[in-house]
């Protein structure tokens, strides 16, 4: 039988298990990148594994997500992760040189190869056909000391696309169409594997756009086969020699699949607040825009710049409407200086901001009250733009510029012959601003600000696992609830002590004193709880306050990943009408909580009883014996020490 390019990966890297849908596979990465609102964690995590030097082919640390430097805390973790990358043998991409996946994608990524990284758009390298995975930051640690890295084997589901896209219509319309089939949970447990002849028409940024945004779907990854295209990006990127072809097998069998015809596309929009809340923009109609931002890992490329510098030279930014850019990298940024792209910029009124991640993490720039922000990025959950009450919508490049000129949503197609944007032959490959680790490791001092305090540590399973449901909450709860992040939490990731104090508040603002009250209990989430972000501090704040397990209809993967990892259980309801049933402040327990782990390793329910109604749940705990391991030592951590 043959094998789909994922497979091939996967098989290629595989170091335990035996790949079968569902069960877990533990396979070697050969790159792992972290960011500095993870890495930081990440890094402390590894220093306390205790393995001198990474052991994997490539590892870069990034810092591209807190660099607003209000006061000392960003500066301090950045010093913190220069020092800590050159000892252990980790390259550091400066501050400035760009976003992580977009830095990763032009001048790192290699088809065929593995990367997991502390971000849950690492699937941004699956354009250039690369397996790429986000994690939380402790598995990146164990990642990073040679350890493997384990997911449940995905099931493929095949993405056929055929034709071509039309004029006006982008890559970022194909994963809002992906989205708008498939929701928000469409992808969790499955790599989405694109295909069929469409997908030579694609340029690897555009690729990239598409794999980047799949981490939307809740999936594991996204990839495209390495062809034509990749060869050419990799040649202008001054990299040939890292190109070699991918394809599925002509008889590789997938778990399922879906087609697109790029051809039938039109512009797209996710309406606030979910990324699968797509429409077509001439069927939303000419809503007022008070801002558009253009960037992020999703947008920010050359290609994109150049099409969005297309529409606005010669015109005038809305008066109405405030427009920054932000450039992916310094190589995009360098780029666009030197062809004139940001003078066309720059002349029509948008406001350059670094290359970084900047709006999309409520770095800045957050929009006036109940103000509609159009936005090229890929989260447009309430309140992460900063502003509760803002409304965010996900579009195009060529949408965002055309409604920033007409100051309302406008479809891009309405503005006449679409310009034609090509790759360069060569980018400016330059890699100054990336500092390789030290020759000498000894002769480094690791520099820790006052920020940063020891991080909280999972304690062994007691026998009875007792509290209150502290709060109930809807579906889609997203890692941004859990665990908010703007420009005045993101500063505090080395600081979860400090971090704890706003865990659940977008939800519910007394939830971290009720926790501490109440000696810490239990969360009870609806379908889909911790979509979204990688960031651990969504598991780590919550065991800060005593958090013993989360009771919800269904887990994200990469929280449900971080939930154990820090030795808090997750809990699936076997029936829902349990989760209807249970009410705020009733009183769970779960008796022989060890004993009860260990059987869910082999399938079992786990029993919880809720004392207050008198009645027992049945609860899945999809486990595998290394989880019941980690859960009954109170975390990976507790595991790991050494172990690695
Ligand atoms: C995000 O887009 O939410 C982030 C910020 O990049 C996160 C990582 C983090 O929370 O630091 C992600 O996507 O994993
Ligand atoms: Fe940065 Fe936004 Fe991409 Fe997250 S989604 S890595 S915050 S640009």
């Amino acid at each position: 039988m043959g094998l789909t390019i994922a497979q091939k990966i996967l098989a290629a890297h595989l170091i335990d298990g035996a790949m079968a849908p569902g069960a877990e596979i533990g396979i070697r990465i050969d790159q792992t990148l972290t960011q500095d609102s993870t890495g930081t964690m990440a890094y402390l995590q590894f220093e306390a594994i205790g393995i001198p030097r990474v052991r994997t082919e490539l590892s870069v640390a990034y810092v591209d997500h807190n660099t607003i430097q209000s006061g000392f805390e960003n500066a301090d973790d950045h010093k913190y992760l220069q020092t800590v990358a050159a000892k252990h043998g980790i390259r550091y991409s400066r501050p400035g040189n760009g976003i992580c996946h977009q830095v990763h994608l032009e001048r790192f990524g290699v088809p065929g190869k593995t990367l997991l990284g502390s971000d849950s758009h690492t699937p941004t390298c699956g354009g250039l056909g690369m397996l790429a995975i986000g994690a939380g930051g402790l598995d990146v640690a164990v990642a990073m000391g040679g350890g493997p890295y384990y997911v449940a084997t995905p099931r493929i589901l095949r993405v056929v696309l055929t034709g071509r896209l039309r004029p006006w219509v982008s890559a970022k319309d194909v994963i809002l169409e992906v989205l708008r089939r498939l929701t928000v949970k469409g992808g969790v447990g499955r790599i989405l594997e694109y295909a069929g002849e469409g997908v030579a028409t694609l340029s690897v940024p555009e690729r990239a756009t598409i794999a980047n945004m799949g981490a939307e779907l809740g999936a594991t990854t996204s990839i495209f086969p390495s062809d034509a295209a990749t060869a050419a990006f990799l040649a202008a990127q001054g990299r040939p020699q890292d190109f070699v072809p991918l394809a599925a097998d002509a008889d590789a069998v997938y778990d399922e699949s879906i087609s697109i015809d790029l051809s039938a596309l039109a512009p797209l929009a996710a309406m606030p607040h979910s990324p699968d809340a797509v429409e077509a923009v001439d069927a939303i109609g000419p809503v007022k825009v008070d801002q558009v931002c253009i960037g992020s890992c999703t947008n920010s490329s050359l290609l994109d710049m150049k099409k969005v510098a297309a529409v606005l030279r010669g015109r005038t930014v809305h008066p109405d409407v405030s427009l920054t850019v932000s450039p992916g990298s310094r190589q995009v940024l360098a780029m666009m200086a030197a062809d004139g792209t940001l003078a066309d910029l720059v002349k029509a009124g948008a406001r350059i901001l670094e290359s970084a991640c900047g709006p999309c993490i409520g770095m800045g720039q957050s929009p006036r009250t109940d103000a509609v922000s159009l936005r090229t990025f890929n989260r447009n959950f309430e309140g992460r733009s900063g502003t509760a009450s803002a409304k965010v919508y996900l579009v195009s490049p060529e949408t965002a510029a055309a409604s920033a000129v007409a100051g309302v949503l406008t479809d891009p197609r309405t503005l006449g012959a679409a310009p034609v944007v090509a790759l360069p032959d060569r980018f400016d490959a330059d890699d100054a601003m990336v500092v390789p680790p030290a020759a000498d490791p000894d002769s480094v001092e690791v520099v820790r600000g006052p920020n940063i305090k020891p991080f909280p540590r999972g304690a062994a399973l007691p026998s009875e696992v007792r509290g209150r449901a502290l709060v109930k909450l809807g579906d889609n709860i997203t890692t941004d609830h859990i665990m908010p992040s703007n420009a005045k939490l993101l500063p505090y990731r080395s600081n979860v002590p400090y971090l704890a104090g706003f865990c659940l508040t977008p939800c519910d603002p007394e939830f971290p004193a009720r926790a501490r009250t109440n000696g810490g209990g239990f969360i009870v989430g609806g379908g889909n709880y911790g979509q979204g972000s990688s960031r651990e501090h969504a598991a780590l704040a919550p065991l800060e306050l005593g958090i013993k397990g989360v009771l919800a209809l269904s887990f994200a993967r990469i929280h449900m990943a971080n939930l154990i990892n820090s030795g808090i259980l997750p809990l699936a309801f076997a029936d829902p009408a349990d989760y209807a049933a249970l009410d705020p402040m009733d009183e769970l327990a779960v008796d022989d909580a060890p004993a009860q782990v260990r059987a869910a390793a082999r399938g079992e329910d786990v029993v919880v009883r809720n004392a207050t109604k008198g009645t027992a749940m049945r609860m899945k705990l999809p486990i595998s014996g290394r989880q019941a391991a980690m859960l009954l030592a109170g975390g990976l951590l507790n595991l790991t020490r050494g172990a690695v």
